[in-house]
């Protein structure tokens, strides 16, 4: 039997819905639906347009439906923002978007409240000036908030009226416990965030619940199919009070009907626990729905289940990381952020950690992600925004021609960070660093592809140092791992092979842990990991050149160590 999941992955320049077919020995991923995402800046704030969001995602899994039946479907997007619901479970207003300015010095406040070490003895979490509990300190509309969702979770709550708090992605707000894998309630007091918003945990694995019969009908799940159409999700104005009430209820009584089929999720909360082996929870099965029409089956095609996946993108990436058993490996999860990392059994709260601004994220199973944001591709995509062009494979090829080690710039450097004319931001910077500009389009490309392998170079030298690991290769996944100029590069500059891809790690992630929690024989990373190396083919990078020529750069853009 194959199971037939959508994934909806949403990242910070694209969101996409990808429909991922899983059985033993095979896991293919066909996207049916791609689509713009970015902020909208309106009178001087920064938002992400969550309608649309929701609606491409709608439309997205129609286009899934209609190939087939779907036996589950996953959220994961960007971490740290939120959509705070009213008490009747409406959006209170456009969430807004982690690059906006309301955050500037809001960190330090906090930090003369609360000092950055305790802050770190709970959270384990790098400092970002975006991280969640310093929006919440900025946020208006603390007063009216009954409930605060991230963006995975509130699009699951319109797609199934259940509000809950995902663990990977909660464990990016800093306001989460990482010791205890609770909300810490004490920071959030010490911060004046009423700890009555931050809702009900919930693993991956755990089902969120059967689509809405609204939604399933709005995606063509319905015993006579309309077209998908796109009206406003439960919980806007227009619906609200059926979101708070009669479609709330639907979906208890859904899930109570249901019952027969998921006593382990009551129990322990995870699908994949079910001790009957079910494992189906609220939902069809491929066969069944496939294969008879009446009118019960019809029913049971509208209760797709949304399950918890790592709804944060990063974590869903790392479970897609195609590291083999006993392999000592870093990752760099690289598109707009790159994450570069390792993947360890606790997490790391030193002194040394904190002070070189290690994240110690939650991964899936229980791992900590014990990585670094890199500011990542985002100044170059930013880069083609202001020149107007799409000509990315031309000056990729031109910039690997230009001679080594020009202009370099660090890509941590806050006056990155904010969306604007990044080229006119790195002729500032060299000018403020006594650098020459570039001359040409091609020497900017070389300079942020150099610049960012230069960063990776030195984050993964300090993880290594500080969790006491090897690293004998460096999994490059996402979108970036197809920059083969940056995959050479971040070769050369670390001084290990780099294996590059999949591409879609983070759906792939998404697709691996539904698929285990509808009874796929997956038990572990390992075996997901294996999935993912069996059936995806990746590429070797070879580290070439001299590593005197990368300890020089590097102590031109960071000093010596
Ligand atoms: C990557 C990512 C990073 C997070 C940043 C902001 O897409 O999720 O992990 O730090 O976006 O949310």
């Amino acid at each position: 039997m194959t199971l037939r999941l959508a994934a909806v992955d949403l990242g910070a320049s694209s969101g996409r819905v990808m429909v991922g077919d899983v059985a033993p020995g095979k896991l293919e991923l066909t996207e049916v639906h791609r689509f713009w995402n970015g902020p909208v800046e309106i009178q001087g704030t920064l938002h992400w347009d969550i309608l649309h969001l929701y609606r491409e995602t709608l439309v997205g899994l129609a286009k899934a439906a209609a190939g087939g039946p779907i036996d589950g479907i996953g959220i994961d997007s960007w971490a740290v923002d939120y959509g705070l619901l009213d008490s009747d479970g409406r959006l209170i207003g456009n969430p807004i978007h982690y690059r906006d300015s309301r955050t500037d010095g809001v960190m330090d406040k906090v930090l003369r409240t609360i000092p950055a070490e305790d802050l770190y003895a709970v959270t384990g979490l790098q400092q970002l000036p975006f991280n969640t509990i310093y929006q919440l300190v900025a946020e208006q509309s603390l007063d009216r908030a009954h409930q605060l969702l991230l963006i995975p979770d509130l699009l699951a709550y319109w797609l199934t009226g259940n509000p809950g708090a995902e663990a990977t992605n909660a464990s990016t707000t800093q306001l989460y416990d990482v010791r205890t894998r609770t909300w810490s309630a004490a920071l959030a007091d010490r911060v004046g965030i009423p700890t009555t918003l931050l809702p009900t945990l919930r693993e991956p694995g755990h089902l969120i619940g059967p689509l809405l019969p609204e939604v399933a009908e709005q995606i063509g799940l319905a015993p006579n199919p309309t077209p998908a159409t796109t009206t406003e999700p439960p919980g806007t104005a227009a619906t609200a009070d059926a979101a708070a009430t009669a479609d709330t209820s639907h979906v208890h009584a859904a899930a109570d009907a249901a019952g027969a089929s998921t006593p382990a999720i009551a129990d322990s909360g995870h699908v994949h626990a079910d001790a009957t082996g079910a494992g189906t929870p609220a939902t069809s099965t491929p066969s069944t729905a496939a294969a008879t029409g009446g009118a019960a089956v019809e029913g049971d095609r509208l209760r797709v289940p949304v399950i918890a996946v790592g709804s944060h993108d990063t974590a869903s990436s790392v479970v897609a990381v195609p590291a083999a058993d006993g392999e000592n490996f870093a990752y760099i999860s690289s598109g707009t952020w790159s994450l570069a990392g390792l993947e360890l059994p606790e997490p790391v709260l030193t002194e040394e950690a904190r002070r070189a601004n290690f994240t110690n994220e939650g991964g899936v199973d229980g791992r900590t992600r014990f990585l670094k944001n890199v500011m990542g591709l985002w100044i170059l995509q930013e880069c083609l925004r202001i020149w107007g062009t799409d000509e990315l494979v031309e000056l990729l090829e031109q910039a690997a021609d230009e001679p080594a080690f020009g202009v370099l710039i660090d890509p941590d450097d806050p006056v990155f960070l904010a969306p604007g004319n990044m080229p006119a931001r790195i002729d500032e910077f060299c000018a403020r660093t006594g650098q020459e500009k570039p001359a040409t389009r091609a020497a900017t490309v070389r300079c942020i592809l150099e610049s960012l392998a230069l960063a990776y170079r030195r984050t993964l030298r300090s993880a290594r140092e500080i969790a006491g690991r090897e690293i004998d290769v460096v999994h490059v996944i996402g979108g970036g791992s197809q920059n083969e100029l940056l995959c050479q590069l971040t070769a050369d500059a670390c001084g290990v092979p780099v294996l590059a891809g999949p591409v879609e790690a983070s759906a792939l992630g998404n697709v691996l842990v539904q698929a285990r929690a509808l009874g796929e024989p997956l038990p572990d990373l390992g075996a997901m990991r294996a999935l993912v190396r069996a059936t995806h083919r990746l590429r070797r990078y070879a580290p070439q050149g001299r590593p005197a020529d990368w300890d020089a750069a590097e102590s031109r853009v960071f000093g010596t160590r």
